[in-house]
């Protein structure tokens, strides 16, 4: 039986796993400023959880296309009280979404389970990081930085340069001391992606990571579901956002990362009594 080691848990990869996303955000593109107060994200995250959500992945900046970073005492500010609480009493594994090792040093002092890296562990002291502790990580593909990443994306193959940049990221992590069991990939979808390169990569799915590595899929109410679909507003994006879950758990998806977990449940449950 496949599993993710994350920490004190071990999550079974024999269905599609759920994570549930909590934006502690001014600025998100499709929550911003709606949880941005502690209590509210704690609550948030409980009715995440209530919904059917395995895991709860914790972010305290966005990094949508054209966004600033913010300084890592800002966002450790906003995450580290909320990962703190969650922590202690949840039942399931939290996840910090940061590419600032200061503050995913400080998460995971606070109990997280899980490191999600939006840039991939670029960082050395990520990686450094990554070594000393037992997280689980998730390690994802972006072309460059979010301020400038949907300048005109290029890519010759995008598939192939995916699975490239994502072997040399596990490579480097392994390489460092981090055991394979702990390592998810993850596309990016909209990182540095038109529409139709997110179009490939979900097509061929299988073929964006290296063979043996468990895929993360995060397609939740982005841009090219809006527009594919004429819906401008993030927050009404829901079907066709649950339409991407459930492709890409039938082309192998181990986790998706989703704004709307009921719904997304709702319907990988149907799924999966159908025989998905
Ligand atoms: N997408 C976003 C943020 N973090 N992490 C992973 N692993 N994969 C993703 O696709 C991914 C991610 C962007 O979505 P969101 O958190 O809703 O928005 P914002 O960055 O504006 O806070």
């Amino acid at each position: 039986m496949r599993v993710w080691h994350c920490g004190r848990f071990e999550l079974t990869l024999s269905r599609p796993l759920v994570m549930g996303i909590v934006n502690v955000t001014p600025d998100s593109f499709s929550d911003g400023g709606r949880w941005e107060d502690p209590e509210r994200a704690i609550t948030r995250a409980r009715e995440l959880v209530l919904a059917g959500a395995d895991i709860i992945d914790v972010g305290g900046e966005s990094t949508r296309p054209g966004s600033d970073e913010v300084s890592s005492d800002e966002e450790a500010r906003r995450v580290v009280p909320v990962v703190h609480a969650l922590a202690e009493e949840l039942a399931v594994p939290i996840s910090i979404d940061t590419r600032h090792a200061d503050v995913a040093r400080r998460c995971v002092a606070a109990g997280a389970s899980i490191i999600n890296d939006v840039s991939g562990f670029r960082d050395p002291a990520m990686v450094e990081l990554a070594a000393k502790c037992d997280t689980g990580l998730v390690v994802m593909h972006m072309l460059g930085e979010p301020k400038t990443m949907q300048r005109e994306p290029h890519y010759r193959d995008v598939v192939a340069e995916v699975r490239e940049y994502l072997g040399a990221r596990a490579a480097v992590l392994e390489a460092a001391g981090v055991t394979r069991e702990r390592i998810m990939l993850d596309p990016g979808i909209g990182f540095g992606k038109a529409t139709a390169h997110n179009l490939e990569i979900l097509r061929a799915l299988g073929m964006t990571v290296p063979d043996g590595y468990p895929v993360l899929v995060g397609a939740s109410r982005k841009r090219f579901i809006g527009e594919l679909t004429g819906v401008p507003e993030p927050q009404e994006r829901i079907a066709g956002s649950v339409a991407v879950a459930l492709w890409s758990c039938a082309a192998g998806a181990a986790v998706v990362r989703v704004h709307d977990v009921a719904e997304t449940v709702q319907a990988l449950r149907m799924w999966t009594a159908l025989g998905g």
